[in-house]
């Protein structure tokens, strides 16, 4: 769990400084190396090592927006993924998807955009698992700001009435962008949505990572086992702003000075010396996590960038109506029709 954080975490700082390159000074979302929205999950570490951790190759995991601290611990391509966040033609989805859409079959990990989105695709990875007899869970993270969407409640009350084996992991870092969490909803423990469906809830409080893995110990044991779904909040905190260059002028600096207070990589790291490891070999597990990501941010940035051509393929619509005035240059792709 310490390794899947720390290089998460440096991850996403080597992606801040690389993103930040260009942008300003007026912050052109569109300049640099890496184009688009960014949002990073430092501070939420924990709820991602914690379940993943439980997890083999052929279980499935969604994520949403925010999603590099879950792929890198359920095993994504960290090679691959870094390519696809800089648009390279060796990207997992050949460049086109960005950070929000890593897609990764070998892994089987998938993450959207669309808040809740993850939630029903995740039940059809469960549904499929039962129908074959298969003994691989799935697992659906989402966000706090999404508990009232009805892709979720409605995700939450097929697995439960099928029984399936997915566990749905809320990452309750307080706001959905600039909304806090008491405004949407008056639930405070968002774990409670399961009581409406007759499935276990469970809250973690706090950001402690071997909390959340004893607590995802038991749901995902009790996915794999036939015994149905589970919901899972996590309480986490968002070190950042929602996205890179958020202003948060709407968050009051005690909120920001809480989410920095509490490092889960630093009260792991407690618990580990508490265990008996030395500070040295702590060092030593950063310094590798620090090396791998160094070496697949430079193999990604040497990447070739796709062929503009390729924007015509594997799309539905082929080329898409209205984008050209001219007359088009290439074959529909799904034939006469
Ligand atoms: C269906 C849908 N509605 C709205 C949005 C715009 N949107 C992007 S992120 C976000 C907030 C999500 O908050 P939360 O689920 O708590 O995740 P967090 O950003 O805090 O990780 C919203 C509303 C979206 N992407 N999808
Ligand atoms: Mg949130």
């Amino acid at each position: 769990m310490f390794e899947d954080m720390v290089t998460a975490r440096y991850y996403e700082e080597r992606l801040q400084e690389e993103y930040l390159e260009g942008k300003q000074p007026a912050f052109d979302i569109s300049a640099g190396p890496i184009p688009g929205e960014l949002h990073l999950a430092a501070g939420q570490e924990a709820a991602a090592a914690g379940v993943c951790r439980h997890l083999r190759d052929d279980d499935t995991v969604t994520a949403p927006h925010r999603p590099h601290h879950v792929a890198i611990a359920k095993g994504v391509d960290l090679e691959r993924m870094t390519a696809e966040i800089f648009g390279r033609e060796t990207g997992l989805s050949s460049g086109k998807g960005g950070h929000m859409h890593l897609f990764d079959p070998d892994a089987g990990f998938a993450c959207s955009g669309i808040i809740a989105q993850g939630c029903p695709p995740a039940v059809g990875a469960g549904l499929a698992a039962k129908k074959r007899n298969e003994d691989s869970v799935a697992v659906a993270f989402l966000g706090e700001g999404a508990i009232s969407q009805g892709a979720f409640l409605e995700s939450l009350n097929l697995a439960a009435v099928q029984q399936l084996p997915v566990v749905f992991v809320v990452e309750d870092n307080d706001w959905a962008i600039s909304m806090p969490k008491e405004r949407v909803t008056d639930v405070a423990d968002g774990s409670q949505r399961a009581g409406g469906f007759d499935m276990p809830g469970v809250r973690v409080d706090y950001d402690d990572a071997t909390a959340v893995y004893d607590a995802a110990k038991e749901a995902v044991g009790r996915a794999r086992a036939g015994n149905g779904p589970t919901l899972l909040e996590v309480q986490v905190h968002r070190r950042m702003g929602h996205f890179m260059g958020d202003p948060e002028s709407y968050r009051p600096d005690e909120d920001v000075e809480a989410a920095q207070a509490r490092d889960s990589i630093e009260r792991l790291a407690d618990d580990l010396r508490s265990e008996g490891l030395e500070d040295e070999e702590l060092e030593a597990i950063r310094e590798e996590a620090r090396e791998r990501v160094d070496e697949a941010i430079k193999w990604a940035k040497e990447q070739p960038e796709p062929d503009p051509d390729a924007a015509y393929e594997d799309v539905f619509v082929n080329p898409p109506s209205g984008v050209t005035t001219e007359e088009p240059t290439h074959e529909l792709a799904g034939g006469d029709d």
